[in-house]
C-alpha cells in the first residue's frame, strides 16, 4: 500500500534523476518521507524509468543488488533489491570510464544471465531460470549511489534505481549446461593487486536464484522478465571504491577476463 501521492512520486523521481544526470549527491529521501514504503520506493524507480524512456532512452536489462552477504553486511541492509539498466550505462570491455560523470563509483564483479524464455512470478525457481537461460557471461557493475557518503536505507536505495550507473560485459559467454554456477570462481584485481575473491554461491547460494527472485519481485507488480532479457545477478564480492587512475581486472574461472580503467 503506497503512502505517497502521484505528485510526490513524480517530484522525488525528478529529484533523484537530476542528482544522477547533474552528478551531485542528495540526502536520503526517507529523512523527509519517513512513512514511505517499498511500493512507494519502487513507484519512484519506475517513474525514473518512464522519464528516461520518454526521452528515447532504451532499457537494456535489469540488475539485482544486495544479493550477497558480503554486500548486505557492507551496506547494513538485509534484503535484495532490483533496478533497471539504461542504454547509456553500458561500457565496452577494456574502456576508460569517465569519473567526472559519477559521484563516488564502486565496482562489483557479477555473473550475468541472458534469457530466452519469459519468466513471470510468483513461483519462479532455479530450475525455471536454468530452463530459460540462453547463456551467462561475466559482468562488472559500476554502482554510484546518489546518496551522500552512501548514507541510506533500503527504501531510499530502491527509489534511486538501486545505485545503477554503468556496467561492463565481456569475457566468454557459456551455456549453463554442465556448469556449476556455485563454484564458479571470481578474482578481482585493482591496480594489479587482488582485492576481492568469491565464488558464485556468494549470490543467494546460486546466481540463478537471483534471477528467480527478480522474476518473483516483478510478478508482485504484474510485470515479467521478457525473453531475451540481460540480468545482472548482484556482486559476488563486496563493492570496491575506485577513483581516476585506477585499473580493474576481473578473472572468471573458465569465462575469461574483464577490465576497465577509470579516468
Ligand atoms: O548493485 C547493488 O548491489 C546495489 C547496491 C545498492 C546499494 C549501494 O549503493 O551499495
Ligand atoms: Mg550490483
Amino acid at each position: 500500500m503506497s503512502t505517497l501521492s502521484r505528485e510526490e512520486i513524480q517530484r522525488l523521481a525528478e529529484h533523484l534523476e537530476n542528482a544522477e544526470l547533474q552528478v551531485h549527491d542528495v540526502t536520503k529521501i526517507t529523512d523527509d518521507y519517513p512513512d514511505m514504503d517499498f511500493e512507494d520506493a519502487y513507484d519512484i524507480q519506475w517513474e525514473i524509468r518512464r522519464r528516461k524512456e520518454a526521452r528515447g532512452t532504451r532499457i537494456v536489462g535489469m540488475k539485482m543488488g544486495l544479493t550477497s552477504w558480503a554486500k548486505m553486511a557492507q551496506m547494513g541492509v538485509e534484503q535484495p533489491c532490483y533496478g533497471f539498466l539504461a542504454d547509456y550505462f553500458s561500457v565496452a570491455d577494456g574502456s576508460a570510464i569517465d569519473t567526472s560523470k559519477l559521484i563516488h563509483p564502486k565496482v562489483e564483479a557479477e555473473i550475468a544471465f541472458v534469457t530466452n524464455k519469459s519468466l513471470k512470478g510468483p513461483g519462479v525457481h532455479v530450475a525455471d531460470v536454468l530452463a530459460a537461460t540462453d547463456f551467462i557471461l561475466p559482468a562488472v557493475e559500476v554502482i554510484d549511489s546518489r546518496y551522500r557518503d552512501f548514507k541510506f536505507d533500503l527504501k531510499s536505495v530502491v527509489a534511486d534505481n538501486s545505485s545503477s550507473s554503468r556496467f561492463v560485459t565481456g569475457g566468454v559467454s557459456s551455456s549453463v549446461s554442465g556448469l556449476d554456477l556455485r563454484t564458479l570462481g571470481v578474482v578481482m584485481e585493482k591496480n594489479g593487486e587482488i582485492v576481492e575473491m568469491a565464488t558464485g554461491a556468494a549470490v543467494l547460494g546460486n546466481p540463478a536464484e537471483s534471477v528467480a527472485m527478480l522474476a518473483n519481485m516483478l510478478g508482485t507488480r504484474g510485470e515479467e522478465l521478457p525473453a531475451g532479457t540481460f540480468v545482472m545477478t548482484g556482486g559476488v564480492t563486496a563493492a570496491v571504491a575506485v577513483t581516476a587512475g585506477d585499473q580493474i581486472l576481473v578473472r572468471y574461472h573458465g569465462l575469461g577476463t574483464l577490465s576497465m580503467r577509470f579516468v
